[in-house]
């Protein structure tokens, strides 16, 4: 058995938890924040068969998209100097995946 972990973007949860279920996999959701940009993301939690992996992770494929934001350079950082109010172009997700595996599994 895995247990998959799925950081995805908020704009892209409904759509994934919806297809994981219609999938028949169990999945859990929770509101996380990206270290990077401080802002709200989510992250699956999937237990499935080894087998059904890679089926997982084409459905994260089809469903979660690439996006760019823009981030805000620090003004007077010491790696750009002049760059008051300047931003710079982050491509973010689809989703990033952790595949682990699992030593036990119990409901109790
Ligand atoms: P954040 O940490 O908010 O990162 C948002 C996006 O900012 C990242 O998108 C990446 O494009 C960029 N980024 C992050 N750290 C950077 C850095 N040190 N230098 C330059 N650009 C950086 P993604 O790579 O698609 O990641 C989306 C979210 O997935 C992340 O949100 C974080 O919550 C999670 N994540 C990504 N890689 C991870 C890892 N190795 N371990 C744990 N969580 C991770």
């Amino acid at each position: 058995m895995k247990l998959v972990i799925a950081i995805v973007q908020d704009l892209d949860a409904d759509a994934v938890v919806e297809a994981i279920t219609e999938a028949g996999y169990r999945v859990t959701r929770v509101a996380t924040t990206g270290g990077f940009f401080r802002q709200g993301n989510t992250t699956l939690f999937c237990g499935v068969q080894d087998d059904q992996v890679p089926h997982l992770i084409n459905l994260l494929r089809s469903t979660c998209k690439r996006r760019t934001r823009m981030m805000p350079i620090a003004p007077h950082s010491a790696e750009h100097p002049m760059t008051v109010g300047a931003y710079v172009e982050v491509t973010v997700g689809g989703a990033t995946v952790f595949v682990l595996d699992v030593k036990h599994f119990e409901q109790i």
